[in-house]
Protein backbone atom coordinates (compact mmCIF):
# COMPACT_ATOMS: atom_id res chain seq x y z
CA UNK A 1 0.00 0.00 0.00
CA UNK A 2 1.27 3.41 -0.68
CA UNK A 3 0.05 6.58 -0.09
CA UNK A 4 1.27 10.28 -2.03
CA UNK A 5 0.88 13.31 0.23
CA UNK A 6 0.82 16.37 -1.13
CA UNK A 7 2.01 19.66 0.24
CA UNK A 8 -0.03 21.96 0.13
CA UNK A 9 0.13 25.70 -1.40
CA UNK A 10 -2.15 27.30 1.11
CA UNK A 11 -1.78 30.79 2.36
CA UNK A 12 -0.75 29.12 5.66
CA UNK A 13 1.91 27.15 4.11
CA UNK A 14 3.38 30.10 2.58
CA UNK A 15 3.14 32.46 6.10
CA UNK A 16 5.46 29.46 7.53
CA UNK A 17 7.96 29.31 4.69
CA UNK A 18 7.72 31.84 2.23
CA UNK A 19 9.99 30.55 -0.02
CA UNK A 20 11.60 27.66 0.77
CA UNK A 21 10.97 24.42 -1.03
CA UNK A 22 8.81 22.36 0.77
CA UNK A 23 8.89 18.18 0.57
CA UNK A 24 5.48 16.57 2.05
CA UNK A 25 6.23 14.08 4.76
CA UNK A 26 4.48 10.56 4.66
CA UNK A 27 6.14 9.10 6.99
CA UNK A 28 4.57 7.41 10.02
CA UNK A 29 1.10 8.07 8.08
CA UNK A 30 -1.63 5.17 8.11
CA UNK A 31 -1.82 3.28 4.50
CA UNK A 32 1.41 2.35 4.57
CA UNK A 33 0.93 -0.79 6.99
CA UNK A 34 2.32 -3.66 3.95
CA UNK A 35 5.82 -1.35 3.59
CA UNK A 36 5.66 -0.83 0.19
CA UNK A 37 6.57 2.50 -1.67
CA UNK A 38 5.98 5.62 -0.75
CA UNK A 39 6.39 8.52 -2.54
CA UNK A 40 6.85 12.43 -1.82
CA UNK A 41 6.45 15.57 -4.02
CA UNK A 42 8.56 18.60 -3.82
CA UNK A 43 6.27 21.85 -4.18
CA UNK A 44 7.90 25.36 -4.51
CA UNK A 45 6.01 27.31 -2.52
CA UNK A 46 5.92 30.78 -4.65
CA UNK A 47 6.30 34.10 -2.28
CA UNK A 48 2.59 35.89 -3.39
CA UNK A 49 3.48 39.59 -2.22
CA UNK A 50 1.29 41.52 -5.18
CA UNK A 51 1.83 45.51 -5.40
CA UNK A 52 -1.52 47.47 -6.06
CA UNK A 53 -2.00 49.15 -9.33
CA UNK A 54 -1.27 52.75 -8.46
CA UNK A 55 -3.06 55.87 -9.51
CA UNK A 56 -2.13 59.24 -10.70
CA UNK A 57 -4.68 62.25 -9.73
CA UNK A 58 -4.92 65.38 -11.53
CA UNK A 59 -6.25 68.54 -11.76
CA UNK A 60 -7.01 70.50 -14.85
CA UNK A 61 -6.61 74.27 -15.89
CA UNK A 62 -9.37 76.66 -16.58
CA UNK A 63 -10.15 80.36 -17.28
CA UNK A 64 -12.57 80.48 -13.81
CA UNK A 65 -11.74 78.70 -10.92
CA UNK A 66 -9.74 81.26 -8.62
CA UNK A 67 -6.10 80.24 -7.82
CA UNK A 68 -6.63 80.30 -4.04
CA UNK A 69 -9.11 78.03 -4.09
CA UNK A 70 -6.76 75.35 -6.38
CA UNK A 71 -4.62 75.74 -3.45
CA UNK A 72 -6.90 75.49 -0.45
CA UNK A 73 -7.99 72.22 -2.74
CA UNK A 74 -4.51 70.99 -2.92
CA UNK A 75 -3.54 71.88 1.02
CA UNK A 76 -7.59 70.07 1.83
CA UNK A 77 -7.41 66.89 0.30
CA UNK A 78 -3.95 66.28 -0.97
CA UNK A 79 -1.98 67.28 2.52
CA UNK A 80 0.16 69.63 0.31
CA UNK A 81 1.83 72.91 2.34
CA UNK A 82 1.05 76.67 1.21
CA UNK A 83 4.60 76.49 -1.04
CA UNK A 84 3.92 72.59 -2.27
CA UNK A 85 0.30 73.64 -2.97
CA UNK A 86 1.18 76.98 -4.94
CA UNK A 87 4.08 75.56 -7.04
CA UNK A 88 1.33 72.62 -8.08
CA UNK A 89 -1.29 75.40 -8.79
CA UNK A 90 0.93 77.65 -10.86
CA UNK A 91 2.19 74.41 -12.87
CA UNK A 92 -1.22 73.79 -14.02
CA UNK A 93 -2.05 77.35 -14.86
CA UNK A 94 0.90 77.32 -16.59
CA UNK A 95 0.89 73.53 -18.54
CA UNK A 96 -2.82 72.60 -18.37
CA UNK A 97 -2.61 69.76 -15.64
CA UNK A 98 -0.93 68.93 -12.83
CA UNK A 99 -0.62 66.15 -10.32
CA UNK A 100 -1.90 66.16 -6.91
CA UNK A 101 -0.73 62.88 -5.84
CA UNK A 102 -0.28 58.63 -6.33
CA UNK A 103 -2.77 56.46 -4.64
CA UNK A 104 -4.39 52.95 -5.17
CA UNK A 105 -7.80 52.74 -6.60
CA UNK A 106 -9.82 53.61 -4.06
CA UNK A 107 -8.12 56.10 -2.67
CA UNK A 108 -7.71 57.78 -6.09
CA UNK A 109 -11.32 57.46 -6.91
CA UNK A 110 -11.92 59.19 -3.09
CA UNK A 111 -9.84 62.09 -3.61
CA UNK A 112 -11.25 62.95 -7.29
CA UNK A 113 -15.13 62.75 -5.64
CA UNK A 114 -13.99 64.54 -3.13
CA UNK A 115 -12.33 67.69 -4.94
CA UNK A 116 -15.16 67.34 -7.90
CA UNK A 117 -18.09 67.84 -5.19
CA UNK A 118 -16.32 70.73 -3.62
CA UNK A 119 -15.83 72.36 -6.66
CA UNK A 120 -19.32 72.14 -7.78
CA UNK A 121 -20.21 73.22 -3.88
CA UNK A 122 -18.71 76.11 -4.50
CA UNK A 123 -19.79 76.46 -8.27
CA UNK A 124 -16.15 76.48 -9.54
CA UNK A 125 -15.75 74.62 -12.70
CA UNK A 126 -12.36 73.30 -11.62
CA UNK A 127 -11.70 69.49 -12.97
CA UNK A 128 -10.01 66.32 -10.86
CA UNK A 129 -9.45 62.79 -12.94
CA UNK A 130 -7.29 59.86 -12.58
CA UNK A 131 -4.87 57.82 -14.56
CA UNK A 132 -3.57 54.74 -13.88
CA UNK A 133 0.08 54.75 -14.13
N1 LIG B 1 -6.25 79.37 -14.45
C1 LIG B 1 -6.90 79.75 -13.22
C2 LIG B 1 -6.92 81.28 -13.10
O1 LIG B 1 -6.20 81.96 -13.80
C3 LIG B 1 -6.20 79.16 -12.01
C4 LIG B 1 -6.26 77.68 -11.96
C5 LIG B 1 -5.12 76.94 -11.64
C6 LIG B 1 -7.42 76.99 -12.20
C7 LIG B 1 -5.15 75.57 -11.59
C8 LIG B 1 -7.50 75.62 -12.14
O2 LIG B 1 -6.39 73.55 -11.74
C9 LIG B 1 -6.34 74.93 -11.84
N2 LIG B 1 -7.73 81.78 -12.18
Amino acid sequence: MSQTVFATNSPISALAAPSAPRMSNDEGRSGGTTGGPSTSVITKVKPKTKRPNLYRVLILNDDYTPMEFVVHVLEKFFNKDAEAATKIMLHVHHHGIGECGVFTYEIAETKVTQVMDFARKHQHPLQCVMEKK
